[in-house]
């Protein structure tokens, strides 16, 4: 269901100017309120007036995230902080968190976004919505919540963790719509099952997920395992959180960004060269309605590419594909680049297999060492020790030869690689440590 047919539909070149409209007092409000932005400005000798059209965006310096590190922890808050009602933080991996502010107005309007991305993804008043993103300083169980509530549907807040218990509210409640990680929710199955139960008896619909990268194959093992139609939804706290893109159900076929909210633009991640439609880079976002927390050419160091063909579902907001990872996240294996995405689509194509795995990268005699852990499941993992290793080769075989790098493959037990709760940890690289 479109929810704000007026804005989802809008021809572009009325979309365009909203964009243009938004965007110039965004710049106002970034220049006068935000010394780090003022400097930037001023660094290249252009005032927000001078931007006159969306084009022209490319005038300005990007802000990456050591910039908002850099101003840790309000310095880019564009508002006194009697205006701000909510904060988030996301953790990252290294150094201090990055902080993030609302206006009750962002509040409103990231509500209004979830509610949007809500119903592109299935949900409808009617649906009891089961959130197993987690509350807290993470923007996903809030996020999620207040759009849920949006839309009028009822919301279950259960958060991440306590599987047993989620399984039992499953059971009991019947929830239609769920709302989780990617890999929480394949967690939650096989406790299902642990337990006794199955999704098959579940009322489940739609699941609603993201926060972090899955693929295609992915989809179809969430789908298969979890009785329900599995659409991808994309954010991240520095330009709102969960909703700044969602899938629709209609077509499963890449992620509408709510353009009247958020100006993408791809990028060469080595040059910062602008990229045309359809080729690869790194997504980079311009916030156009955000009052306590503007962000002027923000580099999501997401890797993607934009799709403007037009969709069935009906919707005039451009599509980002699947986001494939982060330009941080990509291995570099022996001279090689990997990405944890591209490995999993190929340990999938294999039956047998589990979608539970880990990547663990070392250094041996100046050489770097890819090691692939991935879980069988119970009926291989009976099979002969032979046909164990056969398969090890095979998968290592294939690796090589669609990735180009060299991997030693181990099948583990079933049910031996931890499991996460919120985002899933993929990577191991003791070269950095
Ligand atoms: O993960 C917001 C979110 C919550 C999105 C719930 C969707 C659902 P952060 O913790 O700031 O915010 O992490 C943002 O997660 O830059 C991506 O690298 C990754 N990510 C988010 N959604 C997707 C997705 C939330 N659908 C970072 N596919 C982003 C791939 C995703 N990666």
């Amino acid at each position: 269901m479109i929810l704000d047919v007026g804005f989802e539909t809008m021809p572009r070149e009325d979309l365009e100017q909203v964009q243009m409209r938004r965007l110039q007092a965004t710049l106002e409000r970034a220049y006068y309120n935000v010394p780090f932005y003022r400097a930037q400005f001023d660094k290249n000798s252009i005032l927000p007036s001078d931007i006159k059209s969306i084009a022209d965006l490319q005038k300005l310096p990007f802000t990456a995230k050591q910039d908002l590190r850099d101003n840790y922890p309000f310095g880019m808050f564009a508002v006194p902080m009697d205006n701000v009602v909510r904060i988030h933080a996301s953790s990252g991996t290294t150094g201090k968190p990055t902080v993030v502010g609302y206006t009750a107005r962002d509040i409103r309007t990231w509500s209004e976004l979830m509610a949007r991305a809500l119903a592109a993804g299935g949900a409808t008043r009617g649906d009891i919505i089961h959130n197993a993103y987690g509350y807290g300083l993470f923007t996903g169980g809030l996020g999620v919540h207040y759009g849920a509530e949006k839309l009028g549907a009822s919301v279950i807040p259960v958060s991440g963790g306590n599987t047993k218990r989620q399984i039992v509210l499953m059971k009991d409640f019947g929830p239609t719509i769920l709302t989780a990680t990617p890999s929480y929710a394949l967690h939650l199955s096989e406790a299902a099952l642990e337990m006794g139960e199955s999704f098959e008896h579940f009322k489940f619909k739609f699941g609603i997920f993201g926060a972090e990268p899955w693929s295609e194959k992915m989809r179809g093992e969430l789908e298969e395992k979890l009785f329900l139609t599995a659409v991808d939804i994309y954010g991240l706290s520095e330009v709102m959180g969960p909703g700044v893109a969602m899938e629709c159900h209609e077509a499963k076929k890449g992620l509408h960004i709510f353009e009247d909210h958020f100006i993408p633009e791809i990028i060469n991640p080595d040059t910062g060269e602008v990229l045309p439609y359809g080729e690869t880079g790194e997504l980079v976002f311009t916030s156009i309605t955000k009052e306590a927390f503007p962000v002027i050419r923000y580099r999501t160091r997401d890797i993607t590419s934009l799709n403007p063909e037009p969709c069935i579902c009906g919707r005039t907001h451009i599509r980002m594909n699947r986001v494939s990872g982060r330009t941080d996240d990509m291995l570099i294996i022996r001279g090689v680049n990997v990405f944890p995405s591209q490995i999993e689509s190929v340990l999938m194509e294999f039956k047998g297999i589990e979608p539970h795995y880990q990547l663990i990268v070392d250094r041996k005699d100046n050489l770097d060492v890819l090691t692939v852990l991935v879980e069988v499941g119970e009926k291989l993992f009976s099979d002969e020790v032979k046909v164990l290793q056969d398969e090890e080769r095979n998968i290592s075989k294939n690796i090589k030869e669609y990735l180009g790098v060299s991997a030693t493959v181990r099948l583990v037990e079933p049910k031996s690689i931890a499991r996460s709760e919120g985002k899933a940890v993929r990577v191991i690289d003791h070269r950095k440590i």
